[in-house]
């Protein structure tokens, strides 16, 4: 699937319903929240769930997501992407390559690919349907070998992807989404913003309202 004004979107904020057990939600509850607070995508990523595990929760965000109307994500699988029925699925760089995705899979979902430097962002932008960049900002929610690039390496990954969407992730927040949108990027993602909230709806909403405010340089634009 590729995305176009009829297709699920992947602009404004995704939340990533995550199933790391240390949080203080779990991976239903983030992505009830994100609906109720408007995030645009939910996308739910497994690293401690078995199989039958992830297909089941898939399958109930399918149904939170459809419902509200918000673009629902799988992390790593297109096979339980299809079977719960999600618009798209996430690859990581070490996850199988999307020349590998056969095409049925191809035609029925759109696909995302996980970058973490500028040549990784140029070659995953030929072949997929949106790209996500990071680490932006330290993070503690995902071990990670890449240093955090921050705003102007976010700005030439905007760039360098274009048009395709490109969807910035790693210690993004309430304080710091402003200066991503300023960059241009399609989406911001975020795990510990939701997950570690006090009231996660709430926090998703100013993050989705700032993210859908057409600001320039921090000042809102009339
Ligand atoms: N991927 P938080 S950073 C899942 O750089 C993930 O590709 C990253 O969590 C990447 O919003 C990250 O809590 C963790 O920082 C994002």
């Amino acid at each position: 699937m590729s995305l176009n004004s009829a297709s699920p979107s992947v602009a404004g904020i995704h939340v990533l319903a995550d199933d790391d057990p240390s949080w203080k939600l779990g991976p239903l509850d983030q992505a009830k929240a994100a609906c109720d607070g408007g995030a645009s995508v939910v996308q739910l990523r497994t690293k401690y769930a078995t199989d039958v595990q992830t297909l089941e929760w898939a399958r109930e965000i399918r149904a939170i997501t459809r419902h509200a109307g918000v673009s629902f994500i799988l992390n790593d699988r297109f096979d339980l992407a299809l079977a719960a029925e999600a618009d798209g699925v996430h690859l990581g760089q070490t996850d199988l390559p999307l020349a590998r995705v056969p095409s049925d899979a191809r035609r029925r979902l759109f696909f995302g690919v996980s970058t973490h430097d500028l040549d990784q962002v140029s070659s995953a932008a030929k072949k997929a349907d949106y790209v996500a960049f990071g680490p932006i900002f330290g993070t503690r929610s995902k071990v990670s070998p890449h240093a955090a690039p921050g705003i102007e390496a976010l700005k030439a990954a905007v760039q360098l992807a274009h048009p395709v969407p490109l969807v910035a992730i790693g210690g993004i927040g309430t304080t710091n989404i402003s200066a991503i949108k300023n960059t241009g990027a399609a989406g911001a993602a975020v795990i510990s913003a939701i997950a570690q909230a006090q009231d996660p709806a709430s926090t998703a909403r100013t993050l989705s309202e700032f993210f859908a405010k057409n600001s320039v340089d921090g000042q809102e634009k009339k």
